[in-house]
């Protein structure tokens, strides 16, 4: 639908006219050999934002994961996933079809999983069992509805895998959501971690790709993988180009999608069949639960669909997410909608 206002998800946005024109007007190079400027440019950019000490371009946030998990585990070993996360739900199995690791998933308060509880699920290798080596976390998490973790929470976590010499890798697909939402930079969340990766595709607008950064070695080591996988790209400046738009502009105006959200989510919540409570949106995504006396998930979506919005089923219940090719109206339209056919 052509004029459908579109809260399925943030990897709808399309790209702005200046990342249309950086896109044509890329200086390029072969990015496999070393001779992408546009790429090298945002490598760096996206280090120095995260604190790192390099960083690795991916098409995708599920490439910079896998890469991660690869490059700090081994066959036998054993990571600590939350039992919500995209890593470990939605990346088509990547800890065990590529990495051949044992998830461990945990449960949470709202994506922030216990220290403590960590602690006691991380494992020693004996001739029965693995040896943990990864905790991932996933901030703003996703299947909670655009949880912030906590950085204080973060910290803690972090304490327990240096305790215990085990990594920390964020699945920071919407870290820019998380740091805006808190007030807390990027970079402050990165340092909890030894690799972080996000995407410029989602919230942040560019029509393509995801960045990891981490130190140095492991970067290497993730761009000898990337290309084992097939994702050694060439020319491919033509998208680091309005990544590096991405990175530099588009943050500062993700209040505006939190604001909407909040908007929405306090008119859903009230009415009939909504499981929602508007505190808990914090950032551009709201998680409703449904129990509508006449109308199941599907039906719901499709008489959203006849009046032109767009919504996602997800995990048992629906996902609206705001981003920037939503505005005030389409956030009206929603209301207007979803009060019509829940209320009729
Ligand atoms: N999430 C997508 C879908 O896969 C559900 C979305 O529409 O939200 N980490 C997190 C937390 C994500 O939400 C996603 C994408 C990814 C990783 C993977 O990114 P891509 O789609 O670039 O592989």
């Amino acid at each position: 639908m052509a004029d459908a206002s579109d809260f399925r998800s943030d990897t709808v946005t399309r790209p702005t006219p200046a990342m249309r024109r950086a896109m044509a007007e890329a200086v390029v190079g072969d990015d496999v050999l070393g001779d992408d400027p546009t790429v090298q440019e945002l490598e760096a950019a996206a280090a120095a934002v995260m604190g790192k000490e390099a960083a690795l371009f991916v098409p995708s946030g599920t490439m910079a994961n896998a890469l991660a998990v690869k490059a700090w585990t081994s066959a036998l070993e054993e990571v600590i996933v939350e039992e919500k996360s995209h890593i470990f739900n939605m990346e088509s199995t990547h800890l065990t079809f590529i990495s051949r690791v044992m998830p461990r998933p945990l449960r949470s308060t709202r994506g922030a999983m216990d220290p403590e509880d960590i602690r006691r699920n991380i494992r020693t290798p004996n001739v029965h069992t693995p040896r943990t080596s990864l905790i991932c976390v996933e901030s703003t998490h996703n299947n909670w509805g655009g949880a912030v973790i906590p950085l204080e929470n973060l910290k803690a976590v972090r304490r327990v895998a240096l305790d215990h010499g085990i990594r920390v890798h964020i699945d920071g697909a919407r870290i820019f959501n998380a740091s805006v939402a808190s007030g807390v930079p990027v970079r402050d969340f990165a340092d909890q971690s030894d690799s972080i990766q996000f995407c410029l595709s989602k919230g942040l607008g560019a029509p393509i790709g995801s960045v990891l950064a981490a130190d140095t070695k492991t970067i290497d080591l993730a761009r000898r993988l990337r290309k084992a996988l097939g994702g050694g790209m060439r020319q491919v400046g033509v998208i680091a180009a309005p990544g590096l738009i991405a990175l530099g502009e588009m943050p500062a105006r993700l209040g505006q999608d939190h604001a909407r959200a909040k908007r929405l989510a306090a008119a859903l919540a009230g009415l009939p069949g909504v499981e929602l409570d508007p505190a808990s949106v914090e950032t551009n995504i709201i998680l409703i639960g449904f129990a509508h006396p006449r109308l199941t998930i599907p039906q719901f979506l499709a008489a959203l669909e006849a009046r032109g919005v767009l919504a996602l089923a997800v995990f048992g219940g629906i996902r609206f997410v705001t981003h920037k090719d939503v505005d005030d109206a389409d956030v009206e339209r929603a209301i207007e909608a979803a009060g019509a056919i829940l209320k009729g």
